[in-house]
């Protein structure tokens, strides 16, 4: 009997370790990290250099929580690799004007999505009203973009819904609008269907390959949360240059095809 009782206490302690193991994968995982070395690519733009992005302190370690949405990214507990931009490229968008289609927030004043406060903690973050929402900045003339890096909230593992970022040449999103990020899977929001992934906020921010893309107006719209319908944003960057040379030319769409012939019918 008592070799029973320690036989039970044993499969019990094993079913908690193995519990424990699934929902803190990121604590089993290998956290040794290799030095990353210098990288210098020589590219038609000129040479690419790693950005130096400035992370705020990260408030919470691996996935505390279990979220579950149907369009989440796999989650790899990795550091994001070195980004390469063209050497020069800044953040253009530090201090720039800022809009939101709530104009009034909840918390925190429209400044603060561009003032260079990154941290999690209450007081850095500007929360606006429930349901779909963006903010917009202004870079103040047109910029190359190479990398769009959002921050909306990193105190605590979420995910924000329908996330779509677009740029353009004018403040009504008319002329040169392009989508440059759209997690909108299901079309929800309404603003198309999206391609990529829902993903959970940590302090180093959601970064998003622009390519070069051209405008002067960004916009970013979210839905709500995992964790409520607000929508919350500490910190938006833009990095980019001035445009060198004339914008790459969009290639023509193809010619056509000539008109079907009418058949003729064999007798
Ligand atoms: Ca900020
Ligand atoms: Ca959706």
């Amino acid at each position: 009997m008592k070799f029973r009782k320690i036989l039970s206490k044993v499969v019990l302690v094993s079913l908690a370790l193995g519990v424990l193991y699934v929902s803190f994968p990121v604590l089993a995982q290998e956290t040794a990290e290799k030095p990353v070395p210098e990288v210098k690519v020589k590219s038609p733009r000129g040479d690419l250099v790693p950005l130096k992005i400035k992370l705020p302190k990260p408030l919470f370690i691996g996935t505390p929580r279990s979220i579950r949405t149907p369009n989440l990214e796999k989650i790899t507990g990795k550091k994001r690799p070195p980004f390469l931009a063209p050497k020069g490229t800044k953040n253009v968008a530090l201090k720039k004007a800022v809009a939101a289609s709530d104009e009034e927030p909840i918390i925190g004043e429209l400044e603060q999505v561009t003032d260079d406060d990154k941290e999690g903690a209450d007081g850095s973050f500007v929360e606006f009203g429930p349901g779909r929402q963006h903010v917009q900045i202004d870079l103040g003339k047109v910029y190359e973009m190479y990398a769009i890096v959002v921050w909306h909230y990193h105190a605590q593992a979420r995910v924000y819904y329908d996330m779509v970022v677009s740029v353009a040449d004018d403040p009504d999103f008319i002329k040169g609008v392009k989508t440059v990020f759209n997690n909108d899977h299901d079309n929800s929001s309404g603003l198309g269907v999206g391609k990529q992934k829902e993903y959970i906020e940590v302090n180093e921010g959601r970064l998003i390959d622009t390519k070069g893309v051209r405008g002067r107006y960004v916009r970013l719209y979210s839905n709500g949360s995992t964790s409520n319908e607000m929508n919350h944003y500490i910190e938006v960057e833009v990095y980019g240059k001035e445009p060198s040379g004339p914008a790459p030319v969009a290639v023509p769409p193809p010619p056509p095809p000539p008109p079907a012939k009418a058949k003729e019918t064999a007798s």
